[in-house]
């Protein structure tokens, strides 16, 4: 069923927040499933609505003064046969966690009030960018590609039409692990998720993950979009005024699978569940404090950890005493770094890796 959001496949209450043109998956309603997230669960963020394309009508163009010849085109049948390559990876909004900025640290921040659901792992198939950019000859002299979605331009709230969603993204990361995926968990992708063919960028900010792609430029000269110069940059104190470097990897967090405020019964155990992810490396533990921190334990990991991918986890906590409690996870990744306790502030509130303090009833 078509919504007002513009997102084709169906938004059922118990898995999705609706917010504008974008649907945040609940975290709850991720208990007991398995690693990947199933389409029917995973979070959408567009800029504007679902395009519906004919795969048989589908081409990528890539042009530009980074190649060695003229644009070349490929059609879903030309990348068919190209050798695939599968990922098991997560597509992450960089504004996952933002409205924990005002509830949690009282900073205010302009974007979409995403909680902690802007997240989902899938299992990718594709062709290796790099195989194409070869394919298209790419020449030495390219230093940046920018890949750009068949969906609508896009326009800000107050009437500037920034063109279609585009962001450039750097040669090196693009030859290294990046997939032009049309499979995604074993079924072609959804037109949510970018049907026909969508970028995938492992670990790095969402907004890389171009969906619906249409053609990518190749450049000998650095590329610039708004949306690596006004937005997906860090602005605020301590940044310069252009704001930080383009954001690239993902934040280190750690999300409880249980609805806000549930209730839990007193002087049973109870098996909390949860995910951790990092975008600077492998899950290496997760701890879990139900005492406000001050003292941890640590949880079981439940999956191999894997840069680029979550872990699923558990702890056993038995409740003694009613009343209001508060849930604490922290996530360390083998890059040794831990969430930590407040995340420094930013305009548009990116990249939140602090402890959530999650609310639990004991009943
Ligand atoms: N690609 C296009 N063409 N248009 C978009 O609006 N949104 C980006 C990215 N790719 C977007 C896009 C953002 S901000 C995110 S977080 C991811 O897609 C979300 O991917 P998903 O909707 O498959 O979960
Ligand atoms: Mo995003």
């Amino acid at each position: 069923a078509a919504t007002a959001s513009g997102i084709v496949k169906p938004l059922p209450e118990e898995l999705f927040t609706v917010r504008g043109t974008n649907a945040e998956t609940k975290f709850a309603s991720l208990a007991g499933t398995g690693h990947l997230t199933p389409a029917s669960h995973f979070f959408v963020r567009n800029h504007t609505t679902t395009p519906r394309l004919d795969a048989a009508a589908w081409k990528l163009t890539v042009w530009g003064d980074g190649l060695t010849g003229g644009a070349r085109e490929f059609t879903l049948a030309d990348l068919a046969r190209l050798p695939s390559t599968t990922r098991t990876a997560y597509v992450e909004c960089a504004g996952n966690g933002r409205s924990l900025f005002a509830t949690q640290q009282g900073q205010p921040v302009a974007g979409t009030a995403w909680t902690l659901g802007a997240i989902g792992t899938a299992r990718w198939r594709g062709v290796r960018l790099a195989e194409v950019l070869r394919r298209a000859g790419l020449s030495h002299r390219a230093v940046d590609i920018m890949p750009r979605g068949l969906d609508d331009d896009y326009v800000t709230a107050d009437g500037t039409n920034l063109g279609r969603v585009r962001r450039p993204l750097p040669l090196a990361k693009a030859l290294d692990d990046v997939l032009l995926a049309y499979e995604m968990n074993g079924e072609p992708l959804p037109p949510d998720h970018g049907h026909p063919v969508r970028v995938l960028v492992p670990s790095w900010v969402g907004i890389a993950s171009v969906k619906w792609v249409g053609d990518i430029e190749v450049s000998a000269t650095p590329l610039y979009s708004p949306w690596n110069t006004d937005f997906y940059r860090l602005f605020g104190p301590g940044q310069p005024a252009e704001g930080s470097a383009p954001l690239t990897r993902q934040a280190l967090k750690s999300v409880f699978e249980l609805p806000w405020n549930a209730s839990l019964r007193a002087g049973e155990r109870h098996r909390l569940t949860g995910r951790a992810w990092s975008g600077g490396g492998a899950v290496a533990r997760v701890d879990v404090s139900t005492d406000h921190g001050t003292t941890w334990r640590r949880a079981r990991l439940h999956d191999v950890p894997r840069p680029g991918s979550w872990v699923r986890w558990s702890a056993d906590w038995r409740p003694r005493t009613p009343g209001p409690a508060v849930l604490l996870a922290r996530a360390t990744d083998t890059s040794g770094r831990t969430q930590p306790d407040t995340t420094a502030h930013n305009a548009q509130g990116y990249l939140f890796d602090a402890v959530v303090r999650h609310p639990v009833t004991v009943e």
